[in-house]
């Protein structure tokens, strides 16, 4: 008998997502997934001032505003022919992977991690250590309140097989905690080069408007020891603890198996050679990315005009009522292909040879260490995994990019912005690969789109009516308790949406 399971809003995620699986068999035989909500950036931009733009589109998102100000600035510096000096390229990578890291670790700790750790057992904590004592006391005054949702925001939760060893799960509850302390260590350490955070103030065409100080590098380089020491002495070890406690999430969560990215962090000012290079792996083969090939369908997606254009040429008229229809995000394509983005994307194509060798080393390394092999990272906890081990890689350019910048430098160039023109800024967000495209006439935004990392992870079916990759996750998963549908919690988080951006 199949049984249709719909949750929304699925929380600890950003955003309104829904999803809708129909279940046959005890597993997932069809699933839809949903952003329930338009937000209309792409239209507030037309006829806008082009240097409005990086920070317009930063208020797409408080959790990646750093990702849409570069990529608006790069998406700028190709329609002006302009390039930054060394300083100002390595003041923004050191702010774009401050926010990395700041998302990769809230995801983990504070979304994710309640859905592996048994949070209830800190109500039975008989040792000493303050943090988790308060911890204790907190939840157990949740408990006992009748005003409050009790125990939020912990509680309640889905009955399910959580980690079963008290000492581990006070462990990870005791980094939950200093994961929060990391969160505005990493927002301060960004706020150095941007201003304040969220939303940097100092993201230009041509560079930032920070100045680039030795103070202000020893600052950072401060702050990065800390993170040094977070992510290799409890990050890295309780991904390694749930990967090992939850096996059989190595065999569920499978995407689409095409991976994407735009790369990422050059590891000198504006060097072609990237920390997490670019390219496409379709069907297991690497291919350089074209840009080109990059459209919208918006078949299933509550929109009324232009599928299948790129977004040079792309529209947003909303049609809230369109039949068939129903997600308010588009659906990307390259050439065709639904595409996964994210950690585990970057790490599948930085994997392949002539990509970044030591990369390939350390995941091999952390799959022997987990006792899996590499056809396992397709799957929830290998892209844990993935987002775990780019932490530490991006902790260690930040230490070379603090060592090539060069004190009282200059760190913008200055241009004016042309009659017309058009350019696309690549880059990538924590989530994935992130891309604006700008048109320009009369010195104003003609058109301005953003495709954006969980429009395209999870995007609604396309016109050939394939589904998106989470949709294509979903599928097959089995789902042992309607009432209690973590399974399906556990696929969808492992791809950290956000719909705030999604949706833009
Ligand atoms: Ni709103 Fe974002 C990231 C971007 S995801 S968090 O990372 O771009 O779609
Ligand atoms: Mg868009």
């Amino acid at each position: 008998m199949s049984k249709t399971i719909e949750l929304s809003p699925v929380t600890r995620i950003e955003g309104h997502l829904a999803i809708k699986v129909e279940v046959e068999d005890g597993k997932v035989a069809k699933a839809f997934v949903a952003g329930e909500m338009f937000r209309g950036f792409e239209k507030i931009l037309r006829g806008r001032d082009p240097l409005d733009a990086q920070h317009v589109t930063q208020r797409i998102c408080g959790v990646c505003p750093v990702e849409h100000g570069v990529a608006s600035v790069l998406a700028q510096e190709m329609a002006y022919k302009l390039t930054p000096p060394a300083n100002g390229f390595l003041a923004r990578y050191l702010l774009q992977a401050a926010n990395f890291l700041m998302s990769h670790i809230t995801h983990f700790y504070i979304l994710s991690g309640p859905d592996f750790v048994d949070v209830a057992m800190i109500a039975d904590y008989k040792g000493s250590d303050p943090a988790l004592v308060a911890l204790r006391n907190w939840v157990k005054s949740q408990l006992a309140s009748r005003t409050v949702v009790p125990g939020g925001p912990f509680l309640p939760r889905y009955a399910a097989k959580y980690l079963q060893d008290a000492d581990a799960n006070f462990t990870v509850l005791r980094h939950y905690l200093e994961a929060i302390e990391m969160r505005t260590l990493e927002h301060r350490m960004g706020a150095i080069f941007a201003g304040k955070l969220p939303h940097a103030a100092t993201l230009v065409p041509g560079g930032i408007t920070e100045k680039v100080t030795a103070l202000k590098l020893g600052e950072y380089r401060a702050g990065l020891d800390t993170l040094r020491d977070f992510i290799e002495q409890s990050y890295l070890p309780d991904v390694i603890a749930v990967a090992k406690a939850f096996p059989e999430y190595f065999t569920v969560g499978k995407g689409c198996g095409n991976y994407m990215s735009y790369g990422v962090f050059p590891v000198t000012a504006g060097s072609d050679t990237k920390l997490f290079p670019s390219g496409v792996l379709l069907e297991g083969k690497l291919q350089p990315l074209n840009p080109d090939v990059i459209a919208e369908d918006v078949g299933s997606s509550l929109y009324s005009s232009g599928s299948g254009l790129s977004p040079y040429a792309g529209e947003t008229e909303a049609a809230p009522d369109k039949v068939n229809a129903y997600s308010w995000l588009k659906a990307p394509r390259y050439n065709g292909k639904v595409m996964e983005v994210g950690p585990l994307a970057r790490a599948m194509v930085g994997c392949q040879d002539g990509q970044n060798a030591a990369l390939k080393s350390a995941v091999n390394a952390l799959l022997k260490e987990i006792g899996r092999e590499a056809g396992d990272l397709n799957s929830v906890l290998g892209r844990h995994a993935a987002r775990a081990l780019e932490c530490k890689f991006i902790v260690d350019q930040c230490a070379q990019w603090l060592d090539q910048a060069t004190p009282d430098e200059p760190t913008f160039t200055d241009f004016s912005v042309p009659e017309s023109g058009c350019g696309h800024g690549l880059t990538e967000a924590a989530r994935g690969s992130l891309g604006h495209w700008i048109d320009i006439g009369d010195s104003k935004i003609r058109n301005y789109q953003c495709v954006v990392p969980t429009t395209w992870n999870c995007s609604p079916r396309d016109d050939r009516g394939v589904p998106g990759t989470v949709e294509q996750a979903l599928v097959g998963l089995p789902i042992a308790d309607a009432q209690n549908p973590i399974e399906a919690a556990r696929v969808v988080r492992s791809f950290d949406p956000c719909l705030a951006c999604a949706v833009h």
